[in-house]
């Protein structure tokens, strides 16, 4: 008799007693912060606990995906069009990595850019120190000041970066995983940072046939849902927790009014879950809201920057305006 796989976790997950709460790794605001998602009506967790080691990993094979436009559109853009934005930039700027992951874009886009220092900031240290200890011995003449900290916190630069010629990089749109409210009061930060006679590059995803949007965020097979229900094995490790990531199913869609692709994991049935300080049953088909990843159109990007401070001078899409690269400078000193 066979079973299907469905049918299998089915039975797996009626027949699974939790397992006891294990220990909390996570410091005690982190499991604060879980722990108040968790409970919220809606649970709902940060994205940022998307990026445990795996998480990274996971998220780099994304970008390999055939579905998953984003990366490659970018790099195509920039391909085509960056030797018009390094001249926005001009060479010997200090260039600030929000986000930077495996530092390859940027690094990519070293010979055009020419900065003398390099600022890859992102959250995962383990990843970012194995990129930086690379990068050193490919490019020796540039400055490399790596930034270990959580985007989400305020954003304050070590002395050791001069406050002059600040561009600030931060590709691949993440600024999607923001609220258009939380995006305006993160790119007025950086605002601040930038001084007056810095700027900022951003990768923007536009808005599109929703069709391509769900297939980018639900692939065929399974690494998105692999890199949603990671976070649960994060989340045990960091709040003790004791998800069973068989429990669960990922569910990615673009919601039409919110201009945005939402990712939830779903109770594959009636459950509960413990982790150090709190726990919650869950009814089958309950969802967990883990990420948002808003669209714009260039125009509502335009207006979403000036109302942090910047103005734009160039705006580089592709042939199918699915993504965009935008460069804005302050507007003011
Ligand atoms: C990091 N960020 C821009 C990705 C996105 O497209 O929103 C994260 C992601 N989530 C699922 N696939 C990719």
């Amino acid at each position: 008799m066979t079973l299907s796989r469905t049918a299998a976790i089915h039975m797996v997950a009626q027949q699974t007693s939790s397992k006891p709460a294990g220990v909390a790794h996570g410091d005690a605001a982190t499991i604060a912060d879980i722990s108040a998602g968790l409970l919220a009506p809606q649970a709902t967790t940060s994205p940022k606990y998307f990026y445990d080691s795996l998480g990274s990993h996971l998220f780099e094979a994304i970008c390999e995906l055939p579905e998953y436009y984003p990366t490659r559109t970018e790099a195509a853009i920039f391909a085509r069009h960056g030797a018009e934005m390094a001249q926005r930039l001009g060479p010997g700027a200090t260039l600030v990595d929000l986000g930077a992951g495996n530092c390859a874009k940027a690094a990519s886009l070293f010979p055009l850019l020419q900065p003398r220092q390099y600022v890859p900031v992102d959250i995962s240290s383990d990843f970012l120190q194995q990129a930086v200890s690379q990068l050193r011995q490919r490019f020796p003449a540039i400055a490399i000041t790596p930034l270990v900290t959580d985007l989400a916190q305020p954003l304050l630069l070590p002395p050791s970066v001069p406050a002059a010629r600040r561009q600030f990089f931060y590709p691949g749109s993440s600024i999607g995983n923001f609220t258009p409210h939380e995006a305006v009061a993160f790119l007025r930060q950086v605002r601040e940072n930038v001084g007056a006679d810095g700027g900022l590059l951003i990768g923007v995803d536009l808005v599109k046939d929703p069709a391509v949007l769900d297939a980018a965020y639900d692939d065929a097979i399974g690494v998105t849902a692999a890199f949603n229900l990671n976070l649960l094995r994060h989340l045990n490790h960091l709040a003790g927790a004791n998800f069973d990531p068989l429990q669960w199913r990922h569910v990615a869609f673009f919601n039409d009014a919110e201009s945005r692709i939402e990712m939830h994991l779903e109770a594959r049935c009636a459950l509960s879950v413990q982790w150090q300080g709190g726990e919650r049953s869950f009814a089958q088909g309950e969802r967990i809201h883990t990420e948002n990843s808003y669209k714009y159109t260039v125009a509502g990007f335009t207006r979403l920057l000036a109302d942090a401070g910047f103005r734009v001078d160039g705006t580089w899409t592709d042939d199918a305006h699915w993504f965009a690269v935008m460069h804005a400078a302050a507007a003011y000193a």
